[in-house]
């Protein structure tokens, strides 16, 4: 592929007159910029391995062509991504689906492309071809010890995959739960998955930690066994100080105040990861700041106060990662997109003058506090984002590049039409 340092320097060459006048202008009225450009600089974003194809729905597929075959080429799109935004330094990968056959191949490759490994993702949610027991009434949950048994076997052969790729985190999903009235025992599917978190915990290496996401429906609309912030709060209070809540931003029931719910994870220590994508109804999986960008940059802007408050690095201290699933959009251009909504809630967010926003709480200046995050949120920061990724090496403009190298239509010719994306 064309996209290399020199092919990126010579195009930012061309839009460096342009991208000097905003900067400038962006530049001048933030306090510290130095500062908050190596913020920018520092922070990266995993992206999920089963987000380069297309998903579908599950009412069809249309795939897009050029699409990853094999865990190779999807580190090789996480790496095109990397160069082009210098802001996607991680791939998150989710066993089966991404199965490492050789580890040390695997992982000579993602360093050859400055990419680590992020949180690892186990699968009870679909049974795999061979599979002794099916998870069709739940994995963690079941009534069945030897179904709960196999669930933590495959969990535990996950984290063994992921030490040899030298990750250091494992997300657990559950897709667990009930579909009508009266078919679980609430306490008993909740202490059965207590036990089996508590098995794979067990196995967890020393420096790893565990994410237990929660989801509020979906497969399962009566129940989910772990099936918000508490559940899961509960969980990994009950497991120790390795396991920690995962926020999916779009697993709550409509309207959660996720800001608040990200606030009190922060201040009992237990906000471990999150999955960012933005929703208009429910689980969506769609581009993140493509809705609701305000509500993205409200969950930054308490995020940052949290960490903060914490001593917390922005950087290193949560699981940063996306998940999101593509219908109409080529992958890699809304994976763009993503990473730079994100880019911008967080430049935004650091630009909320937190002194003077205590100020008007603690005198309960309702119209003040209102302004201050608004002064931030209204900040035009794309400059901002666009120097970091200068300096960083990579595109001023990712998207824009992607489309003049004709990107999608040179994987087309590589690797076909008709791909095959492993994963849902
Ligand atoms: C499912 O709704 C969750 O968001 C999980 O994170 C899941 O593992 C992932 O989306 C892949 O299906
Ligand atoms: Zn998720
Ligand atoms: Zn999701
Ligand atoms: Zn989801």
């Amino acid at each position: 592929m064309q996209i290399n340092k020199h092919s990126i320097q010579e195009y930012n060459q061309g839009q460096l007159q342009e991208h000097s006048r905003r900067y400038d202008f962006a530049a001048s009225s933030v306090k510290d910029v130095e500062g908050v450009l190596q913020k920018l600089m520092d922070f990266q974003v995993a992206i999920p391995s089963w987000a380069l194809g297309t998903g579908g729905t599950r009412f069809g597929r249309f795939p897009g062509g050029g699409e990853p075959r094999s865990l190779e080429e999807k580190i090789e799109d996480v790496g095109l991504l990397h160069r082009l935004n210098g802001a996607s330094g991680a791939i998150s990968l989710h066993i089966p689906w991404d199965i490492p056959t050789n580890a040390s191949h695997i992982k000579a490759l993602a360093a050859q492309h400055g990419l680590r490994f992020d949180a690892m993702n186990s699968n009870t949610f679909q049974d795999q071809p061979g599979q002794g027991l099916s998870y069709k009434f739940g994995s963690m949950q079941h009534v069945d010890k030897a179904v709960r048994r196999q669930a933590v076997e495959h969990n535990i052969e996950v984290i063994e995959h992921g030490v040899a790729l030298g990750s250091d985190s494992l997300t657990v999903w559950l897709s667990d739960g009930s579909s009508f009235p009266g078919q679980l025992n609430f306490r008993k599917a909740f202490e059965n998955t207590l036990e089996s978190l508590q098995e794979v915990y067990a196995a967890l290496p020393e420096n790893w930690k565990m994410f237990v996401e929660y989801k509020a429906f979906e497969p399962n609309f009566y129940s989910m066994t772990v099936g918000d912030w508490g559940q899961s709060l509960l969980y990994a209070n009950k497991l120790g100080p390795k396991a920690y809540t995962l926020v999916d931003l779009g697993h709550h029931l409509p309207n959660a105040n996720i800001e608040q719910i990200v606030s009190l994870l922060l201040m009992e220590g237990k906000l471990g990861g999150f999955h960012f994508n933005d929703s208009k109804y429910g689980d969506d999986d769609l581009t993140v700041g493509s809705i609701k960008p305000y509500q993205l940059f409200l969950i930054f802007s308490e995020l940052l106060e949290g960490m903060d408050a914490r001593g917390m690095n922005h950087a290193t201290d949560l699981g940063w990662m996306i998940d999101a699933s593509h219908n109409v959009k080529d992958p890699l251009e809304d994976l763009l997109q993503s990473v730079e909504a994100i880019m911008i809630a967080y430049a935004q967010a650091l630009l909320v003058d937190r002194k003077a926003l205590a100020a008007a709480q603690q005198e309960n200046d309702v119209a003040r506090c209102q302004e201050v995050l608004q002064e931030a949120y209204r900040t035009d920061v794309r400059p901002l984002v666009a120097e970091a990724r200068l300096r960083a090496g990579a595109a001023l403009r990712p998207l824009q590049f992607f489309r003049e190298l004709k990107v999608r239509e040179n994987l087309i010719k590589e690797r076909g039409r008709k791909t095959v994306a492993t994963g849902l």
